[in-house]
């Protein structure tokens, strides 16, 4: 390892959990996601590791019984408790499955560190994320509910978080394992490079800031205005990524 860099990875809640099935892990897969994140820390192919999950069946199962999107709020205060428990327990799992491998994982909960003001912008504070990566931690973030003014409490996508708390610490690299092997075009092979929308529009379609399914479209937007390089990739490329390599698809806007 050259020096310190700091890499952000996103475990996809589709990979993590098992979707059919209210509040279900997929327990072999999040065992290879937290091996492959062990051997990353403890070989000392990654320096500053920051996990985040997405929600699968524990956040979006929750979200959709109470109405509750990125852009539908709710003011009852038991259904935000309720979605943001269900996240809670999966964040202790991924915890469980680090410790397990002595990643010296801790939890950070977006809810109590993140608002959207009522231009829906999202504020995310990322001091105690970097203190904790001083420290020698591994922080896991997660997709979670979010106080958000005029609507009471919506969603905070796990790609949202990614995205705020790579540009608070200034990340290096960003990863999103994903259940797809990266973006495919119509013949379905992964486009090896993107760095306008432009070229890959045709495969997409159109995308705008109002994209609330977390679709391949609003993610490469969103990621070609990062100010880091980004790769997505598949549960298979996860430990290549960690090495320092890029599988799948990298994103470079820049
Ligand atoms: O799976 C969603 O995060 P995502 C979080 O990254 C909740 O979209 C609470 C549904």
């Amino acid at each position: 390892m050259a020096g310190r860099e700091t890499t952000v990875v996103k475990l996809g809640g589709s990979v993590v959990t098992d979707k059919d099935r209210p509040e279900a892990l997929d327990g072999p897969a999040l065992d290879a996601a937290a091996d492959a994140i062990a051997d990353a820390v403890t070989g000392g192919d990654v320096s500053d590791l920051v996990v985040v999950h997405g929600g699968g069946s524990f956040g979006h199962h929750h979200a959709s019984e109470h109405g509750v999107s990125k852009t539908r709020g709710s003011g009852d205060a038991a259904a935000a408790v309720e979605i943001h428990g269900a996240m809670k327990t999966l964040n202790d799992f991924v915890l469980a499955r680090l410790h397990d491998r002595d990643v010296p994982a801790v939890p950070v909960h977006p809810f109590s560190a993140a608002y959207r003001d009522a231009a829906a912008d999202l504020t995310l504070l990322t001091e105690q994320v970097e203190t904790m990566l001083g420290e020698e931690f591994v922080p896991v973030l997660h997709g979670d509910v979010v106080s958000h003014e005029g609507e009471g409490v919506t969603i905070l996508s796990g790609d949202e978080v990614v995205t705020a708390v790579a540009t608070g610490i200034d990340a290096d690299r960003v990863g999103f394992c994903s259940t797809v092997p990266g973006v495919l075009d119509d013949s379905d092979d992964v486009i090896p490079e993107i760095s306008t929308y432009d070229e890959v529009a045709e495969y997409l379609g159109e995308s705008d800031a109002t994209d609330v399914t977390g679709g391949m479209a609003g993610k490469v937007r969103a990621l070609l205005s990062l100010g880091s390089p980004a790769t997505i990739f598949g549960p298979d490329d996860l430990r290549d990524f960690l090495a320092g390599e890029d599988p799948g698809t990298r994103i470079d806007g820049r």
